[in-house]
């Protein structure tokens, strides 16, 4: 039994979960059609919401900004360790961006803060063998993205939402956002960040989820 799926053993959360691997068997939410990002903004099959749901395993870490740490390593030229106060230290990013999420809503303009992927990359250097990111988190989950999806501008760990401290609900002290695939793959808590050359699927990826992800190709199962 691997650590994820001990945390999804517990009771309360096992319906949820079969309910969503349930929806990936059944396609659900599909509506066959695609969308080319250039003109639209609402990827197909999604609805606009104002307010920002919360969705996880229904276990959040209390993770206090001083027990905090984040560490980087596999396939990179300088593994990299992070306490909050390091954190701290890298130079602050912003970025809005909008959130798709898999169940099908969408929340446009979220203005986020944090310390950009492009630094991360800049400082542990990924070697020409790391082609995927693995990503772990407080809770036990995990999941799976190309590094060339990771590298991208809009791609932060991020510490605020809003000007304001990411609540814990939300992933605080730092979650990972990545806007141009399903939400899924922005982990919350983010614990460790992995490069390697090989992929693995992370905890929805298992479960019926696509391994990409891609909101306007619909990408939701796999
Ligand atoms: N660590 C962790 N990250 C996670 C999850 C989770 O259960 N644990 N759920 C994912 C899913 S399915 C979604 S839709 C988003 C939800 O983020 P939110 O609760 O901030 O809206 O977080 C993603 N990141
Ligand atoms: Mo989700």
């Amino acid at each position: 039994m691997t650590e994820n799926d001990r945390n999804a053993s517990a009771g309360s959360r096992t319906k949820l979960i079969e309910r969503k691997q349930e929806w990936a068997r059944e396609g659900r939410l599909l509506t066959g059609t695609t969308a080319d990002k250039r003109r639209q903004r609402l990827p197909p099959g999604q609805h606009l919401v104002k307010n920002w749901p919360v969705l996880d395993l229904g276990q959040q870490p209390a993770v206090d900004a001083r027990d905090w740490s984040l560490t980087v390593g596999g396939q990179v030229a300088r593994k990299l360790a992070w306490s909050w106060q390091d954190l701290q230290a890298q130079p602050v990013h912003r970025s809005t961006s909008d959130i798709h999420c898999v169940t099908a809503w969408s929340r446009y303009d979220n203005a986020w803060q944090g310390v950009s992927a492009k630094h991360l990359l800049g400082l542990v250097q990924p070697t020409p063998a790391a082609r995927y990111v693995i990503l772990r988190s407080y809770d036990g989950y995990a999941t799976n993205v190309p590094l060339s999806d990771f590298d991208d501008d809009d791609v932060l760990l991020a510490t605020h939402w809003e000007r304001q401290p990411l609540t814990r609900e939300h992933g605080g002290p730092v979650r990972v956002v990545i806007p141009k695939l399903y939400f899924w793959k922005s982990a919350k808590w983010v614990r460790h960040i992995w490069f390697t050359d090989k992929d693995a699927p992370g905890f929805w990826e298992a479960r019926g989820y696509h391994n990409h992800g891609d909101p306007w190709t619909e990408e939701r199962y796999g």
